[in-house]
């Protein structure tokens, strides 16, 4: 369908995102580098693209599944701790690789602590009581649930609880407050919800959608680079590097030497960097990439 087909029709997507805090920005930029235009939703609760068919509602992150599964917007950006906690009929349709952090158990320094059945019996602060109750079950451990929506971190100073259950990014809130983490129970980042069952031109929005957003992401993971060798050292650098395809190898004017060109994904990038090197790999150049297709 081409772009004129998706706007003809005047079905438009809409996307919840979360109105202000640590998934906004990045949620705007994801969209933004796919070339969707919104503004952000610091004045407003809903703004349309011009360059797509999708509208933009902006929410607190915890009604986001809610709306979601009700219909009053078809897709929505929020972290999966939230997803399972308000335990909504919604799709994970893709994780999107910002906003990491970790749901996890932690007791104060002092505790010696010895496992997971510490917590029998104990009261346990949270303002995620669902996934709590959850992990107590497959534990088989009975403890109190103390729901709170803020500040978590500071019951057990204050003597409300003997723990918490909370969110851990950098672990410095826990040390600040005289805690450690205990047990991490799951790991969460940001994700691409959806309604199951979206009606057929919806689907191929969002489809175009998922299309934009993964060759952005692919671009944050991988790297463009360039390096000169001897052509003796062609083949074993094509291993180290075997790109999208394999590289592109292109003479140089000196003879006896080429120019390679390939694709480096981040996660493995100074492990190969070091084994260019050892394979005589000189003038290596690394670029960003804007966007891949794969
Ligand atoms: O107003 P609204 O309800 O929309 O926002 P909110 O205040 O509920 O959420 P917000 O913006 O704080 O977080 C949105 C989402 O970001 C969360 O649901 C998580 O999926 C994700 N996320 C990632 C985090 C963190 N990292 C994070 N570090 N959410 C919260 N924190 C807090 C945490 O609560 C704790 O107080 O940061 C503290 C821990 O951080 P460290 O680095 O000290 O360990
Ligand atoms: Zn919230």
């Amino acid at each position: 369908m081409s772009k004129k087909d998706l706007w003809k029709n005047d079905t438009k997507l809409t996307i919840a995102i979360q109105k202000s805090g640590r998934l906004s920005e990045k949620s705007l930029q994801l969209l933004a580098e796919a070339g969707i235009g919104l503004s952000n939703g610091f004045r407003k609760l809903v703004s349309c693209s011009p360059d797509f068919p999708l509208e933009a509602l902006y929410l607190r992150d915890d009604d986001i599944p809610q709306y979601v599964s009700d219909g009053v917007a078809d897709v929505g950006i929020v972290g999966e701790n939230v997803v399972a906690e308000k335990a909504r009929g919604v799709e994970t349709v893709e994780k999107l690789g910002f906003a990491r952090c970790r749901l996890s158990l932690a007791v104060p320094r002092s505790v010696e602590y010895n496992g997971p059945a510490w917590f029998a019996g104990k009261r346990i602060a949270t303002s995620y009581p669902r996934i709590l109750q959850n992990y107590l079950r497959e534990q088989n451990l009975t403890a109190e649930i103390h729901e709170i929506s803020g500040s978590v971190e500071i019951s057990p100073g204050i003597g409300l609880a003997d723990s918490i259950f909370d969110i851990v990014s950098s672990g410095s809130t826990l040390i600040s407050n005289g805690l450690k983490e205990a047990e991490v129970v799951m790991h969460s980042e940001a994700v691409l919800i959806a309604r199951p069952g979206l009606e057929p031109l919806k689907r191929d929005i969002l489809e175009k959608l998922l299309f934009r957003m993964r060759a952005v992401m692919h671009s944050y993971k991988n790297k463009y680079i360039l390096l000169n060798a001897p052509n003796e050292k062609i083949g074993e650098i094509s291993r180290i590097l075997p790109g999208i395809k394999s590289p592109t190898v292109m003479p140089l004017a000196e003879p006896g030497w080429s120019s390679l060109h390939s694709v480096v994904n981040e996660n493995e990038f100074w492990e190969v960097i070091d084994r260019l090197k050892a394979n005589g790999a000189q003038g290596i150049l690394v670029i960003p990439i804007e966007k891949m297709i794969v």
